[in-house]
């Protein structure tokens, strides 16, 4: 006799999701909730009291990853089934990125509780610390630390942007746990996460089953010329390291990702000059660049593409370019039984559906190299995302969960 099934909370998960995007709230609209601020802690104790109410055994590990844990029926060995993402966010950023799939992680943990129920696995609901990766790089550090791709002494070590410690801000805020990273080893890993792009929008569909994950290559460039007096410096004389910047900036867009579909993608997220005087030639210019291809080889051509455009701008113009690896992820490919749950799940609930590649990063991602991974996308209003604006329908959130508490039931916390 098939076990009836679990009803999801939408009411609940919804008012969550509200609750958690007041967290941090910025006065002009959206929420800023940066790794291991006061915002993230405050966001982090609402997220753990949600968990004790829920009656789960609250971890934290030593990269100050949170998890929740139900218990199952099956005997102290049984490896969890793990729901996770991340509540930490960029600046000014929408309420649903990482929030979403980690409450309605919760939500699937509460329809056991409201239902009297016990999975036979045990069923961890994860926030990983750190995934957005403007403060500190790289990005999904607490997933990549917890899948064993950066060692707990370097990511502690690390100096953030505002030239903070990682390890001491762990400390200040209280959530430098002590279990061992990767303690809690999934038996597989889901994630629920808006798409953050266009595509489901643009075809009407509702659900995407992610399949894959495109690669990721994020470096500090500085370039170091020499300030002089705008007025009176020939541009023959000049060694402008804001020109060189935007020299590189104009490089890749037109050189490296063009608007050709599948393209590479190229963005200059951050670029700051020196002295920073409206009559000086800045004498250093220190920028970001963030590319993405769901080719290996591809993202590969366009770094060299870079770096030999970089050579020939220092002699061009005098100036000396120094750059910094920040984070480089090779793309990745998800668990195909677990996508085909999906697909699944998705066609049992009557939702039209597609496979796709995520265009941005997830822990998913970092999870996948030590357990069977996959995604679950629901549409992103106009494709917005990493801005307040950021917005998917109530319903189209609760059919994200529902399907995700649908695979859950059917392929993973009965076997
Ligand atoms: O950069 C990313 O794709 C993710 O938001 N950290
Ligand atoms: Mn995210
Ligand atoms: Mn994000």
């Amino acid at each position: 006799m098939p076990e009836p099934t679990l009803a999801l909370d939408a009411a609940r998960l919804l008012a969550d999701i509200r609750a958690l995007g007041a967290v941090g709230a910025d006065p002009g609209g959206g929420r800023t909730r940066i790794a291991l601020s006061d915002a993230d802690q405050a966001g982090r104790d609402l997220l753990v009291r949600w968990m004790r109410e829920l009656g789960l055994q609250v971890h934290i590990d030593r990269i100050g990853n949170v998890f929740g844990i139900l218990p199952g029926s099956g005997g102290g060995d049984a490896r969890p089934l793990m729901i996770g993402s991340h509540i930490d966010t960029v600046r000014h950023a929408g309420a649903l990125d990482g929030c979403y799939g980690v409450l309605a992680g919760l939500a699937v943990a509460r329809a056991y509780r409201s239902a009297g129920r016990t999975p036979r696995r045990p069923i961890a609901v994860a926030a990983f610390t750190n995934e957005e990766g403007v403060r500190y790089q790289p990005d999904m550090m607490g997933s990549l630390v917890f899948a064993g791709g950066l060692s707990l002494d370097a990511a502690l070590a690390t100096v953030g942007t505002d030239g903070t410690r990682l390890g001491e801000e762990l400390a200040r805020i209280g959530y430098a746990g002590d279990l061992a990273p990767g303690a809690i080893a999934p038996h597989a890993y889901l994630e629920l996460h808006i798409e953050q792009g266009p595509v489901l929008e643009a075809e009407g569909l509702q659900i995407g089953v992610v399949e894959r994950l495109q690669g990721i290559s994020w470096q500090r460039i500085t370039v170091h010329g020499t300030a002089n007096h705008a007025g009176t410096t020939p541009t023959r004389l000049r060694h402008d390291a804001g020109y060189a910047a935007c020299a590189v900036v104009a490089f890749l867009r037109e050189q490296v990702a063009s608007a050709a579909p599948g393209s590479t993608l190229a963005t200059t997220g951050s670029l700051r000059l020196a002295p920073d005087l409206i009559n000086v030639i800045p004498r250093q210019a220190t920028f970001t660049v963030d590319l993405r291809d769901p080719d290996e080889a591809r993202l590969q051509a366009a770094e060299q593409q870079l770096a030999d455009f970089l050579v020939q701008l220092a002699e061009r113009e005098g100036v000396v370019i120094e750059t910094e690896r920040l984070a480089r992820f090779a793309p990745v490919v998800f668990d195909a039984g677990l996508a085909d749950a999906i697909e699944a799940s998705a066609r049992r609930l009557g939702c039209t559906h597609r496979r796709m590649t995520s265009g941005a990063g997830h822990d998913a991602q970092m999870v996948a190299r030590i357990a069977p991974a996959a995604m679950i996308f629901v549409p992103s209003q106009g494709g917005i995302s990493h801005n307040p604006r950021e917005h998917t329908d109530d319903a189209q959130l609760v059919l994200g969960a529902q399907v995700l508490l649908d695979v859950v039931q059917h392929h993973l916390a009965a076997d």
